[in-house]
């Protein structure tokens, strides 16, 4: 059923647009924010995690509840994937997957809620800084999450072996060029010291959305 939205015409007009022809799925994931609990996403741009050759890289968030703030609705900053690549590193120097809030220069002010009916879609550029606040709400809210690339932007860091690799390929033709882009980069290295999911990953990094339920740990 996860591959068959991605051949929704729509959206893979939509995708083709922004990204060509070719285009491979790097991961699709669903992030669900339970009602009063799920936990925020701190800021950060997909791209720290996964640099690639060239930035035609995007993610599609599909509205799976009615979306609004108070149930955790993404937020992004505006023109930030044209500016630098910051750093997402904690004082320790592991990678951490989250920003800096007090020393990025970031006007947070600017940020824009994703908000919509189930249903709705949005895109996100790899370069844009984007996180979300824990759900205060008694709604849930689940974002389904396609982060993808033109198929000529090769992984900087993958030790993937080429069968699947290839078999991630979505939209038309595989190539073996790779096509290269002066495109800012920092390595997400050394890597974090929570592997998993992003939330693992941002275990051990500075709050800016913090978690209100105290009580709760947060989930791993
Ligand atoms: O679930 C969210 O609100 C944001 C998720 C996100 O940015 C991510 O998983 O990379």
């Amino acid at each position: 059923m996860f591959r068959e939205f991605l051949q929704i015409e729509k959206f893979k007009r939509i995708t083709q647009d922004l990204l060509g022809e070719n285009v491979r799925l790097h991961n699709a994931k669903l992030n669900v924010k339970a009602p009063h609990f799920g936990s925020p996403v701190e800021w950060h741009q997909d791209w720290a995690f996964y640099p690639h050759t060239n930035d035609d890289v995007t993610a599609a968030g599909i509205m799976l509840d009615d979306t609004r703030v108070d149930n955790g609705a993404m937020f992004v900053i505006p023109g930030t994937h044209r500016g630098e690549i910051f750093n997402h590193h904690g004082p320790d120097g592991y990678f951490c997957g989250a920003i800096d809030p007090e020393t990025a220069a970031l006007d947070f002010n600017q940020a824009v809620a994703c908000e919509g009916p189930a249903g709705s879609v949005t895109f996100h550029h790899a370069r844009t800084v984007h996180g979300s606040a824990q759900n205060t709400s008694d709604r849930a809210r689940g974002l389904l999450l396609y982060e993808m690339m033109a198929a000529d932007a090769y992984p900087l860091l993958s030790k993937e072996d080429w069968p699947t690799f290839t078999k991630r390929l979505i939209y038309g033709a595989e190539t073996n060029h790779a096509r290269l882009r002066d495109v800012p980069v920092r390595m997400p290295l050394p890597p974090a010291k929570h592997q998993g999911s992003i939330y693992e990953n941002q275990m051990s990094s500075k709050r800016y959305f913090g978690f209100i339920n105290k009580d709760a740990a947060p989930p791993t």
